[in-house]
C-alpha cells in the first residue's frame, strides 16, 4: 500500500481494468471506495479531482502538483509506462504493437459499444440496447478466432488482456462456453492470476 499513489473507484469495470493494470505492474497504491450508490462521486472533494463525476481517478502524489488522471485507460497506460515490460514487450516492435492493437480492439469495439448499451438501456430503448449489446458479444466471439496463444495478443499477459477480461466477464453468463475453448481456458488463465484477484478485489465493500 501507498499513500503516495491514490486509486479512487468502485467495483465498476473501468476501476478493476485500472487495479488490475496496477497489480500487474506490481505498483503500490492505496484504493478509495467511493459509494456510487450513496453517490459518494458527487462530493465536491471528489468532484475537484474528477469534475466528471465518474470512476476512476488515480492521484500521484510524487509530483507537485500531484498528477491527477481520470481515464481508466490512461491509467492503464500510466502502469504500463512505470513498469516496462509487463503489461506489454518494452521493445519497440510487432509483438508490442500487437498488444496495442487487441487493447484497443477491446476498448473501443467492445467497452465502448456495451456502456453505449447501458446508456440506451438506461433511457428506455431496450431495443437499442439489445442490438447494441448483440454487437458487443459478437465481437467478443471474434476473440476466439484470434486466441491461439496463451494470451489475448501473444505468449504474454498484456494490458490487451486486461481490458478483455471485465468486460468478458460482465457477458459471461450471456456466453456459450462450449463453443469457445480458447476463450474459456484463457478466461480461467487470466482469472486465477493472483494480481488480477487483488485488484478484483481493490474496492470490495468489507
Ligand atoms: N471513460 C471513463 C468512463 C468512466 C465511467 O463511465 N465510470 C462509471 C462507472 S463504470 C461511473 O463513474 N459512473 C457513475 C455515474 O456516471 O454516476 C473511463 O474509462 O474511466
Amino acid at each position: 500500500m501507498s499513500d503516495a499513489l491514490e486509486l479512487y473507484g468502485a467495483n465498476t469495470g473501468n476501476s478493476l481494468r485500472a487495479a488490475i493494470a496496477l497489480e500487474e505492474a506490481a505498483i503500490a497504491y492505496t484504493a478509495r471506495r467511493l459509494d456510487l450508490r450513496a453517490r459518494e462521486h458527487d462530493d465536491p472533494v471528489y468532484l475537484a479531482l474528477n469534475p466528471t463525476g465518474k470512476v476512476p481517478t488515480l492521484v500521484d502524489h510524487a509530483y507537485d502538483p500531484a498528477q491527477v488522471i481520470n481515464q481508466s485507460n490512461a491509467i492503464i497506460q500510466y502502469a504500463d509506462a512505470r513498469a516496462p515490460g509487463r503489461l506489454s514487450p518494452a521493445t519497440p516492435g510487432p509483438e508490442r504493437m500487437q498488444v496495442f492493437d487487441r487493447y484497443f480492439f477491446f476498448v473501443t469495439d467492445v467497452i465502448a459499444p456495451s456502456h453505449a448499451a447501458f446508456f440506451l438501456r438506461q433511457s428506455g430503448l431496450d431495443k437499442a440496447a439489445d442490438a447494441m449489446d448483440e454487437r458487443v458479444i459478437n465481437h467478443m466471439l471474434f476473440a476466439e478466432s484470434f486466441l491461439t496463444e496463451t494470451f489475448m495478443a501473444g505468449a504474454q499477459f498484456s494490458m490487451a488482456d486486461i481490458s478483455a477480461f471485465t468486460i468478458i466477464t460482465a457477458f459471461r453468463d450471456r456466453l456459450d462456453w462450449k463453443q469457445l475453448p480458447r476463450l474459456s481456458r484463457w478466461y480461467h488463465s487470466v482469472e486465477a492470476r493472483p494480481a488480477v484477484q487483488r485488484g478484483l478485489n481493490a474496492f470490495r465493500e468489507t
